[in-house]
């Protein structure tokens, strides 16, 4: 019999068409950030190099990038970083199931996710963490008290009406329902999952389900600055931006009506 020298095996794909990820380091990371990408390769190393610098503590990364036409997922894969782990998903698209595939990957005894973009600020992170002493989930938010939302006065006025609707019909006080920036400590999981389905309405349903579940959410205010180059996903064009302002609405309603155990 041969003697098993490396205890932690690789980590395989076993979905089709997949690119293998990396090979794990020995020991478990205390943070795991999640960034789902598609057509960033202007920003996913700044990004990337970003939230390492910022961390005081061991931290992976964890790209999931939906086969991006100018191959992201490519570029996050020659920095041979070995806490980085790329997953590359082929024949699939969306937002929330990037997120969520991360965070089943994800390994750090606190998690957390944002955009790829450069636009929600990695130096926050290190007071999010300290946060996480005393609460459950951490928001980055663009609309409490000394945060601001630095975008074209349409998209800011549209999302202040999204999270308007959001605050008045699901409660708890959050201001933010749509952030997408997160840094949550993992047991959050015991007792909440994202239902990954669409584009970045999924976080309301998200934050409203821990809220519902007692566990404690607090809102850090940071500055939203727009992205510098490449283009929104969510709102490419006057047509995309409506259709994702109806699903947001509808979506609020359904995580209202929907009963959890
Ligand atoms: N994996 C994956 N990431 C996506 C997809 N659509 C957008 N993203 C990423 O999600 C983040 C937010 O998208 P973005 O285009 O900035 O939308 P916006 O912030 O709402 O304008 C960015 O990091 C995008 O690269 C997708 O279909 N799959
Ligand atoms: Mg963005």
């Amino acid at each position: 019999m041969p003697v098993l020298t490396n205890p932690e095996p690789a980590t395989v794909s076993l979905i089709p068409n997949e690119t293998p990820v990396f090979v794990g380091l020995p020991e478990d990371p205390v943070v795991s950030i999640v960034l789902a990408t598609y057509n960033e390769r202007e920003h996913i190393a700044n990004t990337i190099n970003a939230i390492f610098a910022a961390m005081p503590v061991s931290t992976e990364v964890i790209v999931v990038d939906d086969n991006s036409p100018d191959e992201t997922w490519r570029l996050a894969q020659e920095l041979r970083h070995p806490r980085v782990k790329v997953i590359r998903r082929v024949g699939t698209r969306g937002l929330a199931s990037a997120f969520n595939r991360g965070i089943i990957e994800s390994r750090g005894k606190y998690v957390g996710w944002m955009d790829a973009d450069m636009c929600m600020p990695p130096v926050m992170l290190p007071a999010m963490l300290d946060r996480l002493e005393t609460v459950d989930v951490v928001i980055g938010s663009r609309y409490v008290e000394g945060a601001k939302d630095d975008r074209a006065p349409l998209r800011v006025y549209s999302s202040r009406l999204i999270n308007g609707l959001a605050t008045l019909v699901l409660g708890y006080g959050i201001r933010d329902y749509d952030s997408g920036f997160v840094l949550l400590r993992r047991s959050v999981f015991d007792s909440v999952t994202i239902i990954p389905t669409g584009y970045g309405a999924y976080f309301m349903e998200f934050i409203y389900n821990c809220c519902r579940k007692g566990l404690i959410v607090y809102e850090m205010p940071y500055t939203f600055r727009d992205r510098a180059v490449g283009v929104s996903k969510s709102a490419p064009n006057v047509f995309r931006f409506a259709l994702t302002g109806s699903q947001y609405v509808a979506r609020i309603f359904a995580a209202r009506l929907r009963r959890i155990d």
